[in-house]
């Protein structure tokens, strides 16, 4: 079993820092749950095209408003806690939040540690 809190996770490789969002995450690729969980900050004004090639995720919003726009589509979604989103079709999307904004994300497959975005909003593959 493994069980961790939030303060398990500072300055280690779970603890994720950038200018416009940071993540907690509890779970890696060698814990072998076959996904991550994250406790997600995205920044109020933060305005990110985002492409997760090689991952799928789901965020649900805890804390906060802003919206998700499918650049496929061009649709703007809502978002504000108590929504869900999931990028099963490795979705290129738009994130901008209005306000501060906790997420509750996963990922699958899991990350392996430390991965912030390339150019095209992608983590790498494992
Ligand atoms: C909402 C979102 O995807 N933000 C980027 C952080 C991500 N949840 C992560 O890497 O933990």
């Amino acid at each position: 079993m493994i069980v961790r809190t939030l303060s398990d996770l500072k300055g280690t490789k779970g603890d994720v820092r950038t200018p416009s969002w940071s993540s907690q995450r509890f779970l890696h690729h060698e814990d072998g749950m076959g996904f991550t969980m994250t406790d997600t900050t995205v920044e109020a004004g933060m305005d990110q095209v985002i492409w997760y090639k090689h991952h799928l995720e789901a965020c649900y919003v805890i804390e906060g408003e802003g919206t998700i726009e499918d650049l496929a589509t061009g649709t703007v979604h809502a978002l504000a806690p108590g929504t869900l989103y999931a990028l099963n079709d490795h979705d290129r999307h738009r994130l901008r939040a209005r306000t501060r904004m906790r997420l509750v994300c996963a990922f699958n497959p899991a990350l392996t540690g430390g991965e912030v975005h390339d150019a095209d909003g992608a983590y790498r593959a494992r």
